[in-house]
């Protein structure tokens, strides 16, 4: 019996290690010069039911703001498509490793970087506060080396119109 206890403690201990991943960042506000000032920090951990995004920011502009995983792991500008310089464009589209294509939001079955949409409680201070869950992200320790972003605007959770997820690149952070 006294074994079996033994056992189950040390199965149990080296489970926990695979559950307990985070990744964090700081967002940096996206300039034509690269990443600008600190806007605050985000936390995402493992939980039971998908990954739990934990965002304590400041001086976001009041409204919805949509928040994504992008692909690549640079906040650095870049040219779109028509050459014109895009804040944070080197990051690249919306995390999609099932290559589906579309931008479907958090509860979707498109990119799996779509993220649920932000919302500032404090106006004066721009302040987000919020603890989000994201049930499509099983694996925390892959998004590490992505850039989480928020944008300028609001989420649609939808293709269209183009540009649903938010518009501008706001700030931008490497997952770490
Ligand atoms: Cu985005
Ligand atoms: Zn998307």
């Amino acid at each position: 019996m006294f074994r079996m206890i033994l056992m189950s403690v040390a199965v149990s201990a080296l489970a926990v290690p695979a559950l307990a991943a985070s990744v964090r960042t700081e967002l940096l506000l996206a300039t034509p010069n690269g990443p600008g000032r600190s806007i605050g920090s985000v936390v995402i951990a493992s939980g039971a039911k998908g990954a739990v995004i934990k965002l304590k920011l400041h001086d976001v502009p009041a409204g919805e703001h949509g928040l994504h995983l992008h692909e690549n792991g640079t906040c650095m500008p870049a040219a779109g498509p028509d050459g014109k310089m895009v804040l944070a464009g080197a990051a690249g589209g919306h995390w999609d490793p099932g290559q589906s294509g579309h931008h479907m939001g958090p509860a979707g079955e498109g990119h799996l970087g779509d993220l649920p949409r932000i919302v500032v409680v404090d106006k004066e201070k721009g302040i987000v506060r919020e603890t989000l869950l994201a049930p499509r992200l099983t694996d925390v320790a892959a998004l590490k080396g992505h850039v989480l972003m928020v944008h300028a605007g609001g989420d649609s959770y939808s293709d269209t119109p183009p540009l649903g997820g938010g518009g501008a690149r706001l700030a931008c952070g490497v997952l770490k």
